[in-house]
């Protein structure tokens, strides 16, 4: 509960910041897009990992306060990389369960595209598989946010509840593969083989795979092998701040 309240301070006094990862062409290494992930250090208890404070800020209902400052800041951002000419392709943001099923989530994803001059298509929504599975408001919102022209990607895909079925019925165009499967992927065993079906999965169906959590060049290489062109992981680039933008180099990676 101290946690819970200690977030809605948090948000005013603004100690959250996003960092920005780059998704990346095989074997290039060009960089394609970049995904926001947020970022808190607390005054007293330094780093709190978004993995303990999402949660939270799920079951109190702040995520709705705190994913429309997400949503602004990463566009903004990108809005500010755009008009520097060193804007990545796309940009992904991630919206939790709660924030999709949310009436006016999508209203509100046009209004923050329009206000920072965002084009639609350059707006990736992750949201994992579990956000979706139950159908109801958030399947509506994802079909509403692909009318506006925003992608959809199924984030963390295979850990959740999977179901194929969801690839036929649902508008998502990217798959993130999760980083378990890529993890041990130069290994035969069962990581192996469920990455090489999903990207055989994906191909078959028009869609991108995107391996997630590529940590180093064989890992890369054996990805590329099986039919994977994009990917992300602290091989290619750690999740940073935006530099400052007055040079050439402003993205992360
Ligand atoms: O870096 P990582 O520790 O960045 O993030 C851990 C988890 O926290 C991610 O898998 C994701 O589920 C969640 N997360 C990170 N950033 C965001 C965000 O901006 N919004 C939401 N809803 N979840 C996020
Ligand atoms: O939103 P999602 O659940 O996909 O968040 C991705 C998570 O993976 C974040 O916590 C991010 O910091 C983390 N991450 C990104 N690249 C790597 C990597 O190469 N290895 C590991 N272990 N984690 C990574
Ligand atoms: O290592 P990690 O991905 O968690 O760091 C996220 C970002 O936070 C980094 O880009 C880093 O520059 C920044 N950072 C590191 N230490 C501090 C700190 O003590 N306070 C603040 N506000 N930011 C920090
Ligand atoms: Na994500
Ligand atoms: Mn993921």
């Amino acid at each position: 509960a101290r946690l819970g309240a200690e977030l809605r301070t948090a948000l005013d006094r603004g100690e959250f910041h996003l960092v920005y990862q780059p998704i990346v062409e095989l074997p290039t290494g060009a960089v394609l897009a970049v995904e926001s992930l947020v970022r808190w250090w607390h005054p007293d208890r330094g780093y709190v990992r978004p993995d303990v404070f999402i949660p939270v800020a799920e079951r109190t209902g702040l995520i709705v306060e705190l994913g429309e400052w997400i949503l602004r800041t990463a566009c903004l951002q990108f809005a500010d990389w755009w008009r520097h000419g060193v804007a990545p392709y796309r940009f992904g943001v991630n919206v939790s369960a709660r924030q999709l099923a949310e009436p006016g989530f999508v209203s509100l994803v046009a209004a923050v595209l329009a206000e920072t001059g965002v084009h639609p298509a350059r707006l990736i929504v992750e949201v994992t598989e579990t956000a979706v599975f139950g159908g109801g408001a958030a399947v509506r919102a994802v079909h509403e946010l692909t009318e506006l022209g925003v992608e959809i990607a199924l984030d963390d895909f295979g850990t959740g509840h999977s179901s194929l079925g969801l690839l036929q019925t649902l508008p998502v165009r990217i798959l993130k593969v999760d980083k378990s499967f890529v993890e041990n992927v130069t290994m035969a065993g069962r990581h192996a083989v469920i990455a090489t079906s999903l990207i055989q999965v994906a191909n078959g169906l028009g869609l991108v795979a995107v391996a997630e959590g590529v940590e180093t060049a064989e890992q890369a290489a054996e990805l590329y092998r099986l039919g994977y062109r994009r990917a992300q992981g602290y091989h290619f680039g750690r999740p940073e701040m935006a530099k400052p933008l007055s040079g050439a180099a402003a993205l992360p990676g």
